[in-house]
């Protein structure tokens, strides 16, 4: 892994941030025969990937000189050469094991203006999902599929073992043996890019805390998620230590959309813009897979300043920024007034972790999958209800809170008022 200062032969945004990554992505125009070349294979480490929006190839163990990168994008067969960004998890702070959890401190859903403060100051009733109205309408259906692409998720957490999608050929196939013939290994709730299987577990926490947020079962243990009935797919790209790389982003994304995800939450970032990350959301856009991205927590504009994946210009991304519990921009979160489309609760959520736990975690990482889960419920409510649609639904019914409106395109997050089609 090398650090990168970017440079013009890259012809990337400049950018001064030193950013981190291994090796390069490689996009080939259709019908290259490069791939079949000694010559060409012998630069470094290949992986060939065909995705369906085209030819790539990973090249790592390998220190191009700027030259020799402007020298392959200048090759007649070659689309484009750029970094495969090392890519994390968004910083979140996390607060000591909560041993007794209940619904009653799940703020985001139901703030009553005691369970959303600090240890010094009330937050405000009313800051919240509004979910419980919005349950009269819908609880969210098994026909949902929201993948979590994440650090994986704890699949056997009391909380969210009834929860998981899971691929039944291979549940009920053979170890070893791809049953249903999707290209992967053994990958019953979903899989693992980040070692290569098909075991996407969780020992990080923060995949399962997403999970936790979008579709926690409603029963008599622990918390609640968004929506009470959900399949989640589990697809893990970052490390346990929380960190991943772009092409392991590109195969969850292209994962989720060829098996039939609706949604994909994603709270991660970092890593400059990479064109084949953004043709991998487009494509599965395209296919009916919508795209909801964490706003980032820098404290800063993303309209002045661009993070990925939430500022690639596809049209069906909802990005998200976190809100604390008196309806206030929370102070890590990015905004934007163009760029970022919603705020969502994001500061002391309490949700699942690893190892059947439960902890509170902050960042626009826990206001990411509030959003996944409420446009579940739009899609169980309202089936084939198109991306546009929906982003449109969920933008236009918001409440317009003036302290959240100024950092948004839109304002905070009503699940009831988007369900009832209600409209600013
Ligand atoms: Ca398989
Ligand atoms: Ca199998
Ligand atoms: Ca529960």
């Amino acid at each position: 892994m090398k650090k990168l200062i970017l440079s013009c032969a890259l012809a990337l945004s400049v950018n001064t941030v030193a950013q981190d990554f291994n090796g390069y992505i490689v996009k080939f125009k259709k019908g290259s025969k490069l791939l079949e070349q000694k010559s060409f294979k012998s630069i470094g480490d290949f992986e060939k990937l065909n995705l369906s929006f085209g030819d790539f190839a990973k090249l790592s163990n390998v220190d191009l000189s700027n030259k020799a990168v402007s020298e392959l994008m200048s090759n007649p067969e070659i689309e484009y050469v750029e970094p495969n960004w090392i890519i994390k998890v968004d910083p979140v702070d996390t607060n000591k094991e909560v041993l007794d959890p209940k619904y009653s401190q799940q703020w985001g859903l139901t703030n009553d203006g005691k369970n959303s403060g600090g240890w010094f100051s009330r937050g405000k009733a009313g800051e919240d999902v509004n979910a419980e109205k919005a349950w009269e309408i819908s609880k969210g259906s098994k026909e949902v599929i929201v993948a979590v692409i994440d650090t994986g998720i704890d699949f056997t957490h009391p909380d969210l073992k009834d929860q998981m999608w899971t691929n039944d050929a291979e549940l009920n196939g053979i170890e070893g043996v791809d049953d249903d013939g999707n290209g992967y290994v053994d990958d019953i709730y979903g899989y693992d890019f980040a070692n290569n299987d098909g075991n996407p577990t969780d020992g990080h926490s923060h995949g399962t805390h997403c999970a936790g947020v979008i579709g926690a079962s409603h029963n008599s243990i622990g918390v609640k998620g968004v929506m009470a009935n959900v399949k989640l797919m589990g697809i893990k790209f970052l490390t346990d230590s929380g960190s991943g790389e772009t092409i392991g982003a590109i195969k969850s994304v292209e994962y989720a959309m060829r098996n039939g995800a609706h949604i994909t939450s994603n709270s991660w970032g970092g890593g400059e813009r990479s064109e084949a990350l953004k043709e991998a959301i487009q494509a599965a856009q395209d296919a009916g897979t919508m795209f909801v991205a964490a706003a980032g927590n820098s404290r800063s504009d993303n309209d002045a300043r661009p993070t990925y994946p939430a500022n690639y210009k596809v049209d069906g991304i909802v990005t998200v920024g976190a809100m604390d519990g008196k309806g206030n921009r929370s102070s890590f979160s990015n905004y934007g007034k163009t760029s970022v489309h919603v705020f969502a609760p994001g500061s002391n959520i309490l949700s699942t972790v690893k190892n059947g736990g439960y902890k509170k975690m902050s960042g626009t990482s826990m206001a990411t999958p509030f959003v996944s889960g409420v446009l579940g419920l739009l899609l169980a409510n309202e089936p084939g209800i198109s991306i546009i649609e929906a982003k449109n639904r969920l933008m236009e019914s918001t409440v317009l809170n003036s302290s959240l409106s100024k950092y948004s395109a839109a304002g905070r997050v009503d699940a009831f008022r988007m369900l009832n089609n209600e409209r600013n």
